[in-house]
């Protein structure tokens, strides 16, 4: 690939047991240097950025991850040596080289300790959030760093001056409040041309007053909102008995962690001082004088651009007890609870290496331990070192990544992608490395603070990035096993993981089916579906409990199954029931279109492909009829959605709407999981599968890589996320299983 930009020279990526971190200008590989040049820039340096990172979020909001990726393929080389299979006809030739071609390229990206460092942007409040706490705690970003934020911020601005709350979204008061509000921290004048349009867009959508909860909180942290026009968190609640439905400890661990720090700030009324910047703001962004504005009337007031969730009544009932409770609270109480709080914040960083659990809580924490401890503190100063883990460089500039990365899950993925047929065997040593990073991320020990701060057990599971960071997740397990079992099964590689660690997995995927069938994403589902009534955010849906998904359910009936064939006789009574319950969940999750489904990605196709490839692979379990209807149900469901030219595609609608969306263009993800189930299921339909086949051979570049389409992640109904290597991994996997299955 030719190098194109000089400044993307000037950031290099580090890593170190699967921790990533953008360095500028970085002179060794060692991760904890990785700002000794973050201060040797000339000005001319930071003002190229903005012209080396233009991107034009018209023709694809969604980056290609282009920065890493020509570093990786300059740097790397890959273990291919040239060998190929001789083909019967030239189309299986054909067929080979693509997949060779496309092993090849990937293979390249692959880092020196076996993980695809990758893009794992998307949501539009992150980067705010970490912004905030920066600003709050007088703790500034590099120069180099902060240039580059700019840029990014700049880049994913919408025309008519807003910002949406995920690239692809429309704006929204959270997105354009959060992100203007932002700039304005790093320094850019409020007489800017795109800042003047956007203060136009907030003030035209009726002002920052209707900013939805979440930016009712940060904005209060700023002193642009007042902490009486946020609902109160009770933050008292956290010294209700355990038994309670309502207690916290049983919410979804995403939502205890993000309102326990948020809980935190309002019991301390955090807030900065009264300067310049911020008098200035509060005429920037409200139409209504600061001053006079009346706050408890504000409370549940939201944009309809940005409400998804609707409040509901039990809500309401609560917030008038909250608040009104917050009149008469007695101070010894919130005392009480806010020392608790900090506690718990205390061992969510200490659990985690300060990464904490997501990058919402990261910055809201780290927020938390500067006001507890001071800005010299051993704790804040720790955070800080850790803010950099989510930073991620890419064409469109600086991001907040969503999580710490997706280390486990992606080579998890590739490597069973690989290992479909024999071609993957090509390139031993990427499986190698592959193998060896897998072994390290397997969590094998328990916190000693596991039980007291709610933790779900967590020897023998797996996270979806890394050890470090050390949340087990249900189908990351699933996914860490079945990857070790297909690497282990070529026979070729020494064994680092043992027979024991594989049935400690095996009782982490048990341990983890809830009373439904299902399975969840951390932990079981802790409180009755109710309990969704009180979810204060009007932006995300179900996101109170940890419920059964799809997905997650198929991915570990399929590793249940796995583990059988390996082991027949450990525990086989209880994971055949776990297999035939859990298979009985995802039938009845189908919809009567014969889809499924996915709440973690962009949507139907990818349920659909989990969920038929657990039904064909789990045949003895369950009653032949109602098994080969639903999988036919499911074959012509997605025949009936494949277009034109051969492909599938669907928008990040589909996922918010809960209704299939079909996007303008066919997608290569969506024809691969079309494909992967279309072909799982042994469908009759060979035409189909063929024309789905020819457009993934098509759309394959010269160098091996795919192109970047639409985003492919999501979370709670209504946010999307960047999976950068999905391009890659799943045109792999489909066109690795035709293969296989021309074979045989
Ligand atoms: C993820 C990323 C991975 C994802 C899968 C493993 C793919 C899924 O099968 C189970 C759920 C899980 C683990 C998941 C849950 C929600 C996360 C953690 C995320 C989408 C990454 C970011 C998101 C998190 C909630 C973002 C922070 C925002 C809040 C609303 C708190």
């Amino acid at each position: 690939m030719p190098q194109k930009k000089s400044s993307w020279n000037h950031w290099n990526l580090l890593t170190k047991n699967g921790r990533h971190v953008w360095a500028f200008k970085a002179e060794s590989k060692n991760i904890d240097d990785h700002l000794n040049n973050a201060d040797s820039f000339s000005e001319q340096e930071l003002l190229a950025f903005s012209k080396d990172f233009a991107f034009d979020r018209q023709l694809n909001p969604t980056s290609a991850d282009k920065v890493y990726r020509q570093q990786a393929l300059q740097n790397n080389s890959s273990d291919y040596t040239g060998n190929k299979p001789l083909a019967k006809t030239p189309e299986e030739q054909n067929l080979i080289d693509c997949l060779i071609k496309g092993m090849h390229y990937f293979s390249q990206l692959q880092s020196e300790e076996g993980h695809w460092p990758g893009d794992y942007g998307g949501p539009l409040f992150l980067l705010p959030g970490l912004l905030i706490a920066s600003y709050i705690s007088d703790t500034p970003f590099p120069r180099p760093h902060q240039e580059m934020m700019k840029v990014y911020l700049f880049n994913h601005q919408h025309t008519d001056g807003g910002w949406g709350m995920h690239i692809e979204g429309e704006p929204t008061m959270f997105g354009t409040v959060m992100n203007y509000v932002s700039l304005r921290l790093l320094g850019i004048n409020k007489e800017d041309r795109k800042l003047q349009k956007a203060s136009a867009w907030i003030k035209e959508n009726g002002g920052a007053a209707s900013i939805p909860s979440w930016g009712k909180f940060y904005l209060s942290l700023l002193n642009l909102y007042n902490w009486n026009g946020f609902n109160s968190l009770f933050p008292e609640m956290w010294l209700f008995p355990k038994w309670l439905p309502v207690h916290p400890s049983r919410y979804w661990c995403h939502s205890r962690m993000v309102y326990l720090p948020m809980a935190y700030c309002q019991a301390h009324q955090i807030q900065v001082p009264e300067n310049d910047l911020i008098l200035s703001l509060r005429k920037e962004i409200y139409n209504e004088d600061f001053d006079t504005i009346d706050w408890a009337k504000q409370r549940d007031r939201v944009c309809e651009k940005d409400c998804y969730t609707k409040q509901s009544p039990v809500l309401k009932w609560m917030n008038l007890f909250t608040n009104g409770y917050e009149k008469i609270r007695p101070q010894w109480l919130r005392n009480k609870a806010a020392d608790y709080l900090l506690k718990y914040l205390n061992a969510e960083d200490a659990q985690t290496e300060y990464l904490d659990i997501g990058p919402v809580s990261k910055a809201i924490n780290s927020i938390c331990i500067w006001h507890a401890y001071g800005k010299e503190s051993a704790q804040f100063k720790k955070h800080v070192a850790r803010w950099y883990d989510y930073l991620w460089v890419a064409e469109d500039g600086m991001k907040m990544s969503g999580y710490n990365g997706s280390q486990l899950w992606d080579a998890a993925f590739i490597t069973r992608a690989m290992l479909e047929s024999d071609l993957g065997q090509l390139f031993p040593e990427t499986l190698n490395k592959s193998y060896q990073f897998i072994d390290k991320m397997q969590i094998l020990s328990e916190h000693a603070t596991h039980q007291e701060f709610f933790r779900h057990p967590m020897i023998g599971s797996w996270p979806f990035s890394t050890a470090e960071q050390g949340w087990p997740v249900a189908d990351c397990t699933a996914k860490g096993l079945s990857a070790t079992l297909a690497i282990q099964e070529t026979g070729l590689f020494k064994k680092s993981i043992s027979d024991e660690r594989l049935q400690q997995a095996v009782d982490v995927i048990l341990s983890y089916q809830n009373k439904n069938g299902g399975w969840p994403t951390y932990e079981l589902s802790r409180a009755p579906e109710w309990l969704e009534m009180l979810n204060p955010s009007e932006i995300f849906a179900d996101i109170m409990i940890d419920y059964s998904w799809t997905e997650c359910s198929a991915a570990c009936v399929i590793a249940l199954l796995e583990i059988q064939q390996r082991f027949p006789d450990y525990k086989d009574p209880q994971i055949k029931l776990a297999i035939s319950r859990g298979l009985q969940f995802i039938i009845q999750q189908q919809k009567q279109d014969g889809s499924w489904y996915g709440g973690w990605a962009v949507c139907f196709t990818y349920a659909t492909w989990f969920a038929v490839e657990a039904l064909v692979l789990g045949k003895e379990y369950i009653d032949a009829e109602p098994r080969k209807d639903s999988i036919a149900k499911a074959c012509d469901f997605l025949l009936s959605k494949q277009m034109s030219d051969g492909g599938w595609g669907e928008t990040y609608e589909s996922c918010a709407k809960m209704i299939y969306t079909q996007a303008e263009t066919s997608q290569v993800v969506n024809t691969a999981w079309a494909l992967l189930a279309l072909q799982a299921a042994n469908s009759s339909e060979k035409e189909a599968i063929q024309s789905g086949i020819d457009l993934l051979i098509q759309r394959q570049q010269d160098n091996g890589d795919w192109s970047q389409e639409n985003i492919s992640g999501v979370f709670n109904y209504n946010c999307m996320i960047t999976y950068s290597a999905y391009r890659n991994i799943f045109p792999i996997w489909a066109l690795n299983r035709f293969y296989q299955h021309k074979r045989c």
